[in-house]
């Protein structure tokens, strides 16, 4: 799905700023009143969380749905054109209205969706009015569970738990616009540079004259300068002379798409890309042809006050304390980021796996504690998988052209070990790489009740991404007893996996800033500096790690929970990106690999 950009033939309107809004009591509330200005609202800020704007709990837990409503100003040279509402994204589940008028729903808060409006948008002003629905259920991705909950003499509580160790941030999160195209239109475009210098391109074209129109293909260097000429809407070629795409040197080129339809009204479109090529092969991740150690971590997309809304300062100031602290890679955990994020990442050379917003499918065990079991068992509760099947064609087809993005992981933490993993998640591995142009490497990242003995899906993945807290949730404080377990656990996978890399997912302690102790215990900063060391030792002492993704970049906000203090502590940065102890640690540790 292509980002809106400006081109000759292409007008793009920023539709952010201050909506008006409101919690919502009932499920399919107002839905008669979409085409009228509804009362009691206030100032809403988007793209932004809605949760932490006003003060008070019950304002922040809301369950259920809100409402958000502007009105957009549409004139008569807009009309002309084919007109598109687009949404960065919406939590979890956005119904649309537009003058009243249903213009379509979207489910799964952390993806792009749009609605051509043409025809239903009118000159003069068009009120638009978006219902948002933030439960998290067995049906939605990420996962959660609702309950009711009765107290003698009072009203019983209808609660949502997340299955899943983040605030459950919602709102209009990220950007909103409405761009024209000609009425002919560039519907997406496809492009694959490889090392050698090959060139793969493919472009569909949608409208009335898509069968007469016609393709010129460009592809231009950094300076702008064109390399390479076409036309067709497909077509492979090899370049010399190609500056690759890498960490160090991130280089960029753009494939510039015009379309010429009977009339001679044209679109047009650059997409960036990259030349660079990642593949696996005798336990090593190649770029480029060399291997690369992936030296990061899992990172949440949040802050104080707008939570998961769309903040460049923060992620820009994010990516580069990963090049201050040395690292190369992180993981999108436990969602797709945004579309800036992957732009920002292109163009700073940082290694992206991108992870679908598939986590909690466990009935039985979240991060902050067990559930109690499900004789069911978790793949004959769930009923996700058809969404999860429209998440991962979503995220390939937003993501699919970023160099950034070296490969895709279909979920964290599933009930892997229980009967049905395999029979879930083969579809979606296959369908994964069937999309991707790239067929970029596919993970699954599993956690330490999936054993060497029990994981039913280590053969489905590429590359194995593990996430382990001995030393932390088990064996707490005897960092030599975790060392052992975690080495003979690595070993396992190994002997089970022999050819393929194997990398930490996540690994960490809660650490709060300014706690000292000489003896490093729990908590301490001397502790997670500690954890962090051991962990070290064990992965340079097995050639077949190919990298280490610390949990967490920074610390973030969860639900409240008595193993929560004030969120999740396990940042190297805290909240607001200074840093613990231990970030010194991993600068000097990283700057020597
Ligand atoms: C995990 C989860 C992550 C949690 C983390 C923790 O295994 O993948 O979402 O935040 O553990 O800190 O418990």
């Amino acid at each position: 799905m292509l980002y809106p950009k400006m081109s000759s033939g292409r007008m793009v309107f920023d539709l952010n700023g201050i909506w008006d809004f409101k919690l919502l009591e009932h499920a399919g509330e107002k839905r008669d009143e979409a085409g009228l200005h509804l009362t009691g609202l206030r100032p809403m800020p988007v793209p932004s969380s809605y949760n932490d704007i006003y003060p008070g709990k019950k304002f922040a837990d809301h369950v259920g749905e809100m409402v958000y409503q502007r009105t957009i100003h549409v004139t008569e040279q807009m009309k002309r054109e084919r007109l598109v509402l687009r949404f960065g994204s919406v939590a979890h589940t956005a119904e649309v209205y537009l003058n009243g008028e249903v213009l379509g729903k979207h489910k799964g808060g952390f993806l792009p969706f749009s609605f051509e409006i043409s025809e239903k948008a009118i000159i003069g002003d068009n009120l638009l009015t978006v219902f948002v629905n933030n439960i998290v259920d067995y049906s939605t991705l990420p996962c959660g569970r609702m309950e009711q909950e009765e107290y003698p003499g009072l009203a019983p509580k209808t609660i949502n738990l997340p299955n899943f160790d983040f605030y459950n941030y919602t709102g209009i999160m990220r950007p909103v616009w409405l761009y024209t195209t000609p009425k002919t239109y560039i519907e997406d475009i496809e492009v694959a540079g490889k090392m050698d210098g090959t060139l793969i391109w493919k472009v569909t074209v949608e409208g009335a004259q898509k069968e007469e129109s016609r393709l010129h293909i460009r592809v231009l260097d950094s300076n702008g300068n064109c390399v390479y000429e076409s036309e067709g809407d497909s077509g492979a070629t090899k370049l010399d002379g190609i500056k690759l795409w890498s960490t160090e040197e991130p280089n960029l080129y753009e494939l510039e798409v015009r379309l010429e339809a009977a009339g001679g009204i044209g679109d047009e479109y650059k997409e960036t890309f990259g030349f660079r090529e990642i593949a696996i092969e005798n336990c090593r991740i190649l770029l480029n042809g060399k291997p690369v150690y992936l030296k990061g971590f899992g990172k949440h997309e949040e802050g104080a006050i707008h939570g998961r809304g769309t903040d460049l300062s923060l992620m820009t100031k994010d990516l580069g304390l990963l090049k201050w602290i040395n690292a190369n890679s992180f993981r999108t955990a436990h969602y797709p980021n945004s579309e800036e994020m992957m732009q920002l990442c292109d163009k700073l050379g940082i290694l992206v796996i991108d992870e679908a917003p598939a986590v909690g499918l466990n009935t039985g065990f979240t991060a902050t504690g067990l559930l109690g079991g499900n004789p069911q068992g978790t793949w004959a509760t769930l009923t996700t998988a058809k969404h999860h099947r429209d998440v991962m064609e979503e995220l390939v087809r937003r993501d699919k052209n970023h160099p950034c993005v070296i490969a895709w992981s279909v979920a964290n933490e599933p009930a892997s070990q229980e009967e049905g993993a395999k029979e879930y998640f083969e579809p979606l591995v296959n369908l994964t790489k069937e999309q991707d142009i790239q067929h970029r490497p596919v993970t699954i990242v599993t956690y330490e009740g999936s054993t060497p003995e029990t994981c039913k899906v280590a053969e489905l993945c590429d590359f194995l991404m593990l996430n382990r807290y001995r030393g932390w949730y088990n064996t707490e404080g005897n960092l030599e007893g975790a060392k052992a377990k975690l080495k003979a656990e690595l070993e396992g996978f190994h002997k089970r996996c022999p050819e393929k890399p194997i990398m930490l997912g996540e690994y960490g302690a809660d650490t709060i800033m300014g706690l000292h102790d000489i003896n490093a215990r729990l908590f301490t900063e001397e502790y997670q500096t500690a954890f962090m060391k051991a962990y070290g030792e064990v992965f340079d002492s097995l050639p077949y790690i190919t990298g280490e993704h610390v949990w967490v970049f920074a610390d973030f906000a969860t639900a409240e929970n008595i193993k929560r203090v004030d969120g999740n502590k396990k940042g190297i940065f805290t909240r607001d990106r200074r840093p613990k102890q231990a970030a010194y640690f991993l600068q000097e540790r990283w700057e020597k690999m």
